[in-house]
């Protein structure tokens, strides 16, 4: 399957994340791209072709868009950097319902304030080349659905930064732009009935799940540790959301106790793989996480690149037009290792 990448995708550096208030190594780095890319061999490579800013707001509120394509030049003309030396877009409150409590709001002036409306945590920060990388990354899924409407079986995006967090009108989870929702809208509007997202990433894709809540047309199904034993996005992600309105039933959750292995884990990828044949879906995307491996350090399930491979082999074994686009990640020396792992197996049924 040929590897859909962009330069432009390492233009995102975070350096840090704000974990409970104190600056920690961020883990989702620039160098996963070239980690991935050493690792897929001699397939073929394809550059990613810019889709546009109307291709993104098929999925996304335009209110998101213009603040994360303008939000670090605020940022900067807003003095935090010679303030405090704080280089990148960090929010500072939440306009939740426990600070408004039903009261009318206006938009703050200040971009700290501001920054509370699309973001919801304080681990995802907006650096000088977060925009142009989101869009690369963005970019990377749609060129990859491109190939497979023209005809081709699968391919692989290798989107960074990842997507699956990013809601409608809100960033988080170290995703800014929802790569895979992007991909199976693309999908859709290339004229197939019934999409199913499959995401093997560690954690719940609460931003894919919100995208398609109430669609019947685009299915979810997502395999992750439980948010219920403490693990993000902590607030979605349960066995008991199955979507809404046309889309009741087009959502399906199988939470994970931590330290589930190859073997717990490969037999709820089958439930999911046997619930998108029965739902008789005629197109795939795959949220491609690895950060379900045991080496990976944001997250305590324990599955093997061997696991991985068998994974791979069980959803291409479904025989469905799929777009495979890259999610977490994070342990630099087995990264691409896993990746290449998965392709393999899909590659091969
Ligand atoms: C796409 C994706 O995999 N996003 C992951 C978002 C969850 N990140 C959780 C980070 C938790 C805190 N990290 C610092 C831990 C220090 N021990
Ligand atoms: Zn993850």
């Amino acid at each position: 399957m040929s590897v859909v990448w962009s330069p432009e995708t390492r233009a995102h550096d975070p350096r840090h994340e704000v974990w409970v208030g104190v600056p920690t190594p961020a883990v989702e780095v620039a160098e996963r791209v070239d980690a991935i890319l050493d690792a897929v061999g001699d397939r073929e490579r394809v550059l990613a072709t810019p889709h546009g800013a109307e291709a993104l707001a098929s999925v996304h509120d335009p209110a998101l868009l213009d603040f994360l394509a303008t939000a670090h030049g605020h940022w900067l003309a807003g003095g935090y950097v010679e303030e405090v030396g704080q280089e990148r877009v960090v929010p500072y409150v939440f306009p939740t319902d426990a600070m408004t409590a039903g009261m009318p709001t206006r938009l703050p002036t200040a971009l700290h304030g501001l920054a509370g409306q699309f973001g919801y945590d304080t681990m995802t920060l907006i650096g000088p080349g977060t925009w142009s990388a989101a869009v690369a990354a963005a970019d990377c899924a749609l060129t990859a659905t491109d190939l497979v409407l023209a005809g081709s079986t699968s391919a692989y995006a290798l989107s960074r930064p990842p997507g699956h967090h990013a809601t409608p009108g809100g960033y988080g989870g170290s995703c800014y732009l929802n790569n895979a929702a992007l991909a199976a809208q693309a999908l859709v509007d290339g004229g197939r009935e019934r999409v199913a997202v499959l995401d093997l990433d560690a954690h719940h894709g609460n931003g894919t799940q919100a995208i398609f809540w109430e669609r019947g047309d685009v299915l979810y199904g997502s395999l992750h540790v439980d948010p219920a034993a403490g693990w993000f996005p902590h607030w979605v992600g349960h066995a008991d959301e199955t979507g809404a309105g046309p889309g009741l039933g087009a959502t399906r959750n199988l939470p994970l106790p931590e330290g589930t292995g190859d073997r717990a884990w490969l037999e709820r990828v089958d439930d999911l793989a046997d619930w998108v044949t029965a739902a008789g879906c005629d197109a795939l995307v795959v949220s491609l996480g690895v950060d379900a491996a045991a080496d990976d350090p944001e997250s305590p399930l324990q599955v093997t690149a061997d696991g991985y491979a068998a994974a791979g082999r069980r959803v291409g074994g479904l025989g469905l037009a799929s777009v495979v686009v890259q999610e977490g990640g994070y342990h630099l020396p087995s990264l691409g290792g896993l990746v290449a792992a998965y392709l393999d197996g899909h590659e091969s049924s």
